[in-house]
């Protein structure tokens, strides 16, 4: 039984040690160490063995399971130290080749220009209001002194979301300063960025949809003086500080005295260009002293407070601004036209 056991631990050994994989090791042990295996069956037969030689041959038998149980632990190593260096030679990585370059977004240039304007009005202490664009009619309308029969109330002007014609989409954020007005005891100081909707048809100048930065003050004593002041120091801001501003009169609904302001040509300096068509002046933006009505019906006392208004559009802003001759471009997403902004 000596031989039988030696001879079991030879060729267990030389199995072992030569595994080549987990399946041939694992193999290897249940063959030898399984219950069923070679050892466990040699081991059934001490029963013959005379008491002298029992506790030897048991001996013996367990060197062998111990060094059968070593070999296999020290190949089991032997493997998986192989398998993880095959591992890291095939998934090395070379960290000094250069990455694929993330490109970067950019504002679209009307963001440009809205930020821009922001910025200039939160220096002079106003502050950003925004609305609802699905608005009541008698915001958009009736609060303005906008009344039923008034022209721009008609269908084939206003997208209406009820026949009953009580609900539109705004044809400007006045609605929100009326929101304002109703909510806040002056003073008031806000501006309202946002988009709106006529029926137009477009073309290079005409969107159905388009930005408006609209403005508000009310306070005890607020003039006209303050409506040009507030105004000038934007056109400087935006177009330099030399910049001469000419204030027309116009006709407003919802303001008394209302009017137009120009720009002198920032390209040709007034003598007469393509931007601003041989005129020598560009219309920015309309304006206005809030009309009494109007204040009255959101609720502020027009014998105590005054306050003005004024309407920009953003996309004239950002065509003036970066030269931009046709106002769908601000809206095709083209990137051959939009990745011109990166940087600015
Ligand atoms: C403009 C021109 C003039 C305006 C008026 C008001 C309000 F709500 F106070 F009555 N908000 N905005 C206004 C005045 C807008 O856009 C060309």
């Amino acid at each position: 039984m000596k031989e039988q056991l030696e001879k079991l631990r030879e060729e267990a050994l030389l199995l072992i040690s030569g595994a080549e994989d987990f399946a041939a090791l694992e193999g290897a042990r249940v063959r030898f160490l399984g219950k069923k295996g070679e050892l466990t069956a040699i081991l059934k037969q001490m029963g013959s063995l005379s008491p002298e030689e029992r506790p030897v041959i048991g001996q013996l038998a367990n060197a062998i399971r111990e060094a059968l149980d070593e070999a296999i632990a020290s190949r089991r190593q032997y493997l998986e130290d192989k398998a993880l260096s095959e591992r890291l030679v095939k998934e090395e990585l070379d960290v000094t080749i250069p990455g694929t370059p993330v490109k970067m977004g950019h504002r679209h240039p009307m963001s440009i220009v809205l930020q821009e304007a922001t910025d200039i009005f939160i220096s002079m202490g106003f502050s950003v209001a925004e609305g609802p664009e699905v608005e009541l009619s008698e915001y958009d309308f009736d609060r303005l002194n906008i009344p039923v029969g008034h022209t721009v109330r008609e269908w084939q002007d206003t997208f209406y979301v009820t026949e009953d014609e009580a609900v539109h989409l705004r044809c400007q954020t006045s609605p929100v300063q009326v929101r304002v007005m109703e909510k806040t005891k002056p003073p008031i100081r806000i501006i309202s960025p946002g988009r709106v909707y006529r029926k137009d048809e477009v073309d290079a100048t005409h969107s159905p949809m388009f930005h408006q930065i609209e403005g508000l003050v009310v306070d005890k004593g607020v003039t006209m003086g303050d409506l040009k002041g507030t105004l000038n120091a934007l056109v400087r801001r935006l177009y330099g500080p030399e910049t001469k501003t000419r204030f027309r009169p116009h006709h407003f609904p919802f303001t008394e005295p209302s009017c137009e302001v120009d720009v002198q040509c920032f390209i040709c300096g007034g003598a007469g260009c393509r931007v601003c068509k041989g005129e020598g002046w560009i219309e920015l933006l309309g304006a206005g002293m809030v009309h009494p009505k109007v204040l009255q019906m959101s609720g502020i006392d027009p014998d105590v407070y005054s306050g003005f208004a004024f309407g920009i559009g953003l996309e004239r802003m950002t065509m003036l601004r970066f030269d931009i001759d046709d106002m769908r471009l601000l809206f095709e997403n083209d990137m051959r036209f939009l990745s011109q902004f990166q940087g600015v």
